[in-house]
């Protein structure tokens, strides 16, 4: 039962004029059935309006301790946020092998056919603050918890497959010059300015990695669509211990899709969680994301005989040298109840590994098995953040760790240490059942801070990666160059970088010059080991790679009173059959009155439902509306941005004067909204042939 109001002094000629403002009236008309209100200590609440006071209009007490509680625990409401990878989203889900590696590794949770462990998995950002946005041009996180029998294991990874530096040494300085400049905290989620470019142009071995960062892979449509890569070499092990190495990655069900630059600058202003809300909406749709878990295997041998050393975590390992195997598939079917109890808290550590997976040399994987835990102790405070729901091993685990901030188990008994003989029961390690480290025989060559000669080359997989593009994603990464490097002041850094570019190909590093109206080439520096010529590698392409479906993807419809209700059916019937979902826009979020008198409410209002949003749109209006909008700088826009942005655009002739005032054009992209067919295989891709006339690119 709702709790009564009690007013302090009901007697008080003030007191019922002072309760105007009371929420508790409001509330009980709203309805429902609710529990009792209690503080933290179950003590229930009888007012949770008004503070406890000497007097309607006195000081407040401090022996109010309902207020206190309230306030003291929203003031501690934040924890750090991650220094990096602090903007995220999470979804719970299972993973289930389909192919057995038994043979390579005692790994159940990758030798057991069927049975389906449970998963948790967040995406993120890297440079940008918690509350930044979703889609700023940044590497994405993929991270997964497995909660397996024999243990968590962390697959802590990212949607680009190498990384910017070779050894661990060197990654707060990368994410110091990539975060804001601390002199100024500005820019926010954005790599785009002077710090950043200065260390990258010193550091040549960032150079593959700038590659994938300047494509349009960094700019993701949906969380749903993102490819994610282990990064580094992990070993499998057998029973009796003999290793693999193993590469992991996660292939999208929905294929690979990318966003436009521009496109991507104005989701930022349209929808500042289009990412979070995008994936969110898709599991409580019920349309679950999925993706397929990819191997390459390959052993010591064989990786002796690759043109690059697999530890370098700068260097991919070409399909056509070690193709993928598919062993599995991950569902995300559940979204937190709560996002802090589960997406803010969990802790990802890729030292976190069942037995039968093991580590590799690579010097950036070794500093990670030390940082995560490290970082864990600060952010949630403790050494008992493993007992947090989200962190908690599924299967048991126990041992002689005790105490410390926030313990919450209670272990009985007398004995917390090892060896002891008082007590049955207490935990025991196990040579058989217990976790095996790959018997390697360690480097005789003498302590060292060094790099291997075998990290030397820093070009040629920069140079297969540009290469390997189709031509309008080498276009949109050398824009991107000219876009980050106009945005760094100092003359300098932009012609090292540019400088740097002609190790990779003398042709992007002449397009960027020209973009940045420098007057000549810049001088290429010194490198130990020129680029090779490698054959291309087709899995680094995003364009072909979208599914020939809308599945996943939406459709926005704009109408206005008089709209033809035949066309606006016809075209979502159409889509949705093709997996998309519509959405209605108008310029009242009320809706539309259409030509058959029928009322249609809307999904969005038109000056905040840009057409960014969508993934292509159909513009179905009554002449009279037509004119109308064509005066309307947001139903403009919604038109020119789809155009710009290399969209479907179905339009029927009410809409043409809107079409014409926005200077839509004309090409196989923009198709009359009575076909339906035509629209629906022109909104499945993006208008490639369009950009050049719409956009001097680099
Ligand atoms: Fe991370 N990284 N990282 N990282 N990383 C963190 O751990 C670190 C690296 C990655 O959703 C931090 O819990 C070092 C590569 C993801 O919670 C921190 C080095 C890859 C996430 C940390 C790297 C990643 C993190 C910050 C170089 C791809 C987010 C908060 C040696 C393979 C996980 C935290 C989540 C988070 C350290 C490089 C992926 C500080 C020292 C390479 C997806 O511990």
């Amino acid at each position: 039962m709702a709790p009564k109001h009690v007013p302090t002094n009901p007697k008080s000629p003030q007191a019922s004029e002072d309760l105007r403002g009371n929420g508790d009236e409001l509330q009980q008309q709203a309805g429902g059935s609710h529990p009792q209100l209690t503080t933290n200590q179950g003590i229930p609440v009888a007012d949770n309006q008004n503070s406890l006071k000497a007097g309607p209009r006195g000081p407040t007490l401090l022996e109010d301790f309902i207020l206190r509680e309230k306030i003291t625990h929203f003031d501690h409401e934040r924890i750090p946020e991650r220094i990096v990878h602090a903007r995220g989203s999470g979804a719970h889900g299972y993973f289930e092998l389909t192919h057995s590696l038994a043979g390579y590794t005692r790994a159940r949770v990758l030798t057991e056919v069927g049975v389906k462990t449970p998963v948790f998995t967040r995406f993120s950002t890297v440079a940008g603050g918690a509350g930044s946005v979703d889609t700023p041009r940044d590497v994405r996180g993929f991270a997964v918890k497995f909660y397996t029998e024999e243990g968590n294991w962390d697959l802590v990874g990212n949607n680009i497959p190498v990384f910017f530096i070779q050894d661990a040494m060197k990654f707060p300085d990368l994410v110091h010059a990539v975060k804001m400049e601390p002199d100024r905290a500005f820019p926010q989620a954005a790599s785009a300015h002077d710090t950043f470019w200065d260390f990258i142009s010193l550091t040549p071995e960032s150079t593959h990695m700038i590659m994938w960062a300047m494509s349009d892979r960094t700019l993701p449509r949906s969380l749903r669509m993102i490819e994610g890569f282990g990064v580094h070499s992990y070993r499998l092990l057998d029973e009796a211990g003999n290793s693999t190495f193993v590469k992991f990655h996660w292939r999208p069900e929905l294929g690979v899709q990318s966003t436009v630059w521009d496109e991507a600058m104005k989701l930022q202003a349209a929808d500042n969680d289009f990412h979070r809300r995008d994936l969110f909406e898709a599991i409580a749709a019920g349309d679950f994301p999925a993706w397929k878990l990819c191997v390459q295997l390959f052993t010591e041998e064989e990786a002796e005989s690759f043109p690059f050393d697999h530890l370098d975590p700068t260097k991919i390992i070409p399909e056509d040298l070690v193709p993928l195997q598919e062993i599995g598939r991950m569902v995300l079917d559940r979204w937190p109840d709560n996002f802090f109890q589960d997406t803010e808290q969990v802790a990802f550590c890729p030292a976190n590994i069942p037995p039968g997976i093991d580590f590799s040399n690579d010097p950036l994987l070794q500093g990670r098995l030390f940082s995560y835990l490290d970082t864990q102790l600060i952010r949630l405070g403790g050494p008992n953040f493993h007992q947090i729901p989200v962190n908690a091993p599924r299967c048991p685990f126990a041992n002689h760790q005790r105490d410390g901030y926030m313990q919450m188990a209670n272990p009985g008994g007398r004995v917390n240490y090892e060896p002891s003989s008082l007590q049955d029961g207490t935990p025991r390690a196990s040579q058989r059942a217990g976790f095996p480290s790959f018997a390697e025989r360690a480097d005789d060559a003498g302590k060292g801070r060094v790099r291997p000669a075998s990290f030397a080359d820093h070009y040629t997989q920069a140079r297969q990666f540009f290469l390997s593009l189709e031509a309008p994603e080498q276009a949109h990464l050398a824009s991107a160059l000219v876009f980050e490097l106009s945005k760094v002041e100092t003359l300098a850094v932009r012609e090292r970088m540019v400088g740097n570019l002609r190790h990779v190909h003398e042709e992007l590093a002449r397009r960027v010059t020209d973009g940045l109206g420098l007057p000549a080439l810049p001088p290429p520096p010194e490198v130990a080991v020129p680029a090779q010529d490698m054959p291309p590698a087709p899995e680094v392409r995003i364009i072909g790679r979208m599914k020939q479906t809308l599945q996943g993807r939406c459709i926005g419809i704009l109408i206005d009173d008089g709209s033809d209700a035949a066309t606006i059916k016809a075209v979502r019937k159409a889509a949705e059959k093709d997996g998309a979902q519509v959405r209605i826009v108008a310029p009242k979020v009320g809706g539309a009155t259409l030509s058959d008198g029928s009322h249609l409410p809307a999904d969005g209002q038109l000056a905040g439902t840009p057409s960014v949003l969508f993934d292509a749109v159909a513009i179905v209006l009554d002449p009279a509306a037509g004119k109308q909008l064509a005066k309307e700088s947001a139903a403009v826009d919604f038109a020119a941005f789809a155009w710009a942005h290399l969209k479907a655009i179905a339009a029927d002739a009410g809409a043409a004067p809107l079409l014409k005032a926005a200077n839509v054009g004309k090409d196989a992209g923009v198709v009359e909204a009575a076909a339906v067919k035509d629209f629906i295989a022109a909104a499945r891709t993006r208008q490639w042939a369009r950009e050049p006339k719409l956009r001097t690119l680099a």
